[in-house]
């Protein structure tokens, strides 16, 4: 039997559809993405929590002329299958497929290009003001998640579009949870405007179910167009949007497809600004998902009839920082974790529930998370940031300018570092070291294993000033003690030789692979990126004809060009230098040792580099 989705090949089909049917559009909906995610690969929760807004707006709005933005886009599965990539869906986050979130290269129907929180808002304000500004008039309606609502770009954005008052709709998706439970005093406040609505309703409409607030909100719709100030609204004096000139209404029921068609079609023509606050369940539609969300935010493959998942292995990375962060902070009273909200990605889920004391979730702000870390340090902590390379991006300034100026000893384990895999460009953590590595006062260290990344947090609590410590995404075999590890010191693995490697973390693993059974090859792991150890350095360059750098990172800013501008200021010539890193382009999703095979830093390309070094070596491994 062909279903109501096989009919939809692009919006327009949807909006075809009468409006009955929309309930059962949302039904087919879920099955897909339940189906697809199931395959392990997947924001499924989030996705599931916002079917029945992506219906709605693409039943009112006529997109791509109008334009409808996701913040993060991670929820936006609904929306891809909607707009003509259905046939394409099962692809979604692999190799060569649809990416995870919205794309503007990918289809027409995506806005923005996007990954990253709170974006959507600054986005759509530019958008709107550049609508203006060509005498054009399509609509603009912006999804963004109560997560993404705690990012100061949000923030400051919602502050310019209460002052510059573009025509737009702001769709507020709020389910009460970011990836773990969210945080901050806006959302605790809209916690009140759930309860207050609640008893509101209950007493205006008495009989009614307390699910259907449709009526009493229509009525006042038809007076909203008059005065700005008509909305009923239970905390209407201390309403912090309508504070910032942003008409309110809300909270309604983010899973009545009807009455949110009904709401979308009279709000996204009013003048000026207005925000729609949508109560949503993370997980809609499945009962284990809807009962523990954070475990169903990104979940491994598993079984959609019962919920089983391939039980995961807990020796990684993350998971080793966080074990040895809860044993240092036993020890010294001083250490406080701070995450951007990344309490389960970054490992700190034990971590905060032994030392709740000396633990904040600071919301999706990694600028915040930054100089609270920085504030913390000078009142007398040592504090630890638990954050993913790719999100350390957004603090760069709060870095350097919080931080390193005045030699502050703040922590940041960055974690992700390096190609990420299924998340693809926005997610890969390739840039850090050429952010950092130009910033005086810090440190940066990139540990072999879970034994040297617990020597070097160790040693970074004892020297004090700010330290980077970057490790990848996956696992690494458990450790236990606190090796002493001389600051700035590389390790020779193999004396060097004719020719020498120089690697660090995922990338040692690789020369250690490629050259297994090849004698005479030196191999360091260059385990401090900065300060670099010029003492191995010279004297490998001074014993190799060429010396190998291999980093999952940007070759440009690297390890790489530090050591090409080591071995200039150290007027060493006679050895050449070859740089294996990531080529000057954005990376998509794609599993990560077929990316890593792509760019040439895996083992096989260290071999095919020996080869063409004119090392006598069988090139295939
Ligand atoms: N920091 C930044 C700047 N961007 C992202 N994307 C993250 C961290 C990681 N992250 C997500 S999804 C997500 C976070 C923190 C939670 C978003 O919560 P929100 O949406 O309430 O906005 P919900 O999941 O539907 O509840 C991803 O990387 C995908
Ligand atoms: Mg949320």
């Amino acid at each position: 039997m062909p279903t109501l989705l096989d009919q939809i090949q692009q919006p327009a089909d949807l909006k075809a559809l009468p409006e009955d049917l929309l309930n059962h559009v949302c039904l087919e909906l879920r099955q897909e993405i339940i189906r697809v995610c199931s395959e392990g690969n997947g924001h499924l929760a989030s996705s599931l929590g916002a079917v029945e807004l992506i219906v709605a707006l693409h039943y009112v709005l006529n997109s791509p002329i109008d334009k409808v933005l996701f913040d993060v886009g991670h929820q936006a599965y609904a929306h891809k299958i909607l707009t003509g990539r259905r046939d394409r869906f099962a692809t979604i986050r692999k190799e060569g497929g649809l990416s995870g979130f919205t794309k503007v290269s990918e289809s027409p129907h995506d806005a923005i290009t996007v990954g990253h929180a709170s974006t959507s808002l600054a986005n759509a304000l530019g958008m709107a003001l550049g609508r203006d500004a060509l005498g054009q008039s399509y609509r603009i309606a912006s999804v963004i998640g109560d997560g993404s609502l705690t990012g100061g770009m949000a923030l400051a954005a919602l502050n310019q579009i209460g002052f510059q008052q573009p025509n737009m709709l702001i769709v507020l998706n709020d389910n009460e949870m970011s990836i773990s439970e969210n945080v901050g005093a806006l959302n605790r406040y809209m916690r009140t405007l759930q309860v207050q609505r609640w008893f509101q309703d209950a007493e205006d409409v008495g009989k009614r179910a307390v699910s259907s607030f449709s009526r009493p909100l229509a009525q006042l719709l038809t007076r909203a167009k008059t005065s700005a100030r008509g909305f009923l609204d239970p905390a209407s004096v201390n309403n912090p949007f309508r504070a910032m000139n942003i008409r309110y209404v809300g909270p309604v029921d983010g899973h009545d497809v009807r009455e949110l068609v009904y709401l979308i079609s009279k709000l996204i023509d009013l003048e000026g600004p207005t925000l729609l606050h949508v109560v949503t369940k993370k997980g809609k539609g499945l009962a284990y998902a809807e009962a523990n969300p954070v475990q169903w935010h990104s979940p491994p493959k598993f079984d959609p009839d019962t919920g089983k998942v391939s039980p995961k292995a807990s020796n990684s990375w993350s998971h080793a920082f966080g074990e040895a962060l809860i044993e240092l902070a036993l020890q010294d009273p001083r250490i406080y974790a701070i995450t951007p909200a990344m309490r389960e990605g970054s490992g700190l889920v034990r971590y905060s529930q032994v030392h709740p004391h000396r633990y904040i979730d600071v919301g999706i702000a990694e600028d915040v998370a930054v100089t609270t870390g920085a504030g913390l340090a000078l009142a007398g902590m040592r504090p630890v940031v638990g954050i993913y390379s790719t999100f350390l991006q957004r603090a760069t300034d709060q870095v350097i300018h919080d931080v390193a100026i005045e030699n502050l000893p703040v922590i940041f384990a960055v974690d992700r570092a390096g190609l990420v895999g299924a998340d693809g460009a926005t997610h890969h953590g390739v840039f850090d070291l050429s952010l950092l590595r130009s910033v005086p006062n810090l440190s940066i260290a990139a540990p072999k294993d879970a034994f040297e990344l617990r020597g070097m947090l160790k040693g970074a609590l004892a020297r004090g000033g700010p330290v980077a410590i970057r490790y990848p995404r996956g696992n690494t075999a458990p450790a236990s003690g606190w090796p002493e590890i001389t600051w700035g010191s590389w390790e020779f693995l193999r004396p060097a030789g004719e020719i020498t490697i120089l690697a660090f973390s995922k990338t040692l693993e690789y020369a250690e692979k490629a050259i297994a059974d090849l004698p005479g090859i030196g191999l360091i792991n260059a385990r401090f990126i900065k300060p670099l150890d010029l003492e191995a350095l010279a004297a490998a360059a001074r014993r190799s004809r060429v010396l190998i750098v291999v980093e999952d990172h940007q070759r440009a800013g690297g390890l790489g060009g530090a050591v090409a501008e080591a071995l200039a200021d150290l007027a060493i010539g006679g050895c050449r230098l070859v740089r294996l890193g990531l080529p000057d382009r954005f990376i998509d999703h794609g599993e990560v040792s077929s990316l890593h095979a792509q760019a040439g830093i895996d083992a096989q390309a260290i071999r095919t580099v020996l080869a063409e070094c004119g090392f006598p070596v069988p090139v295939d491994i």
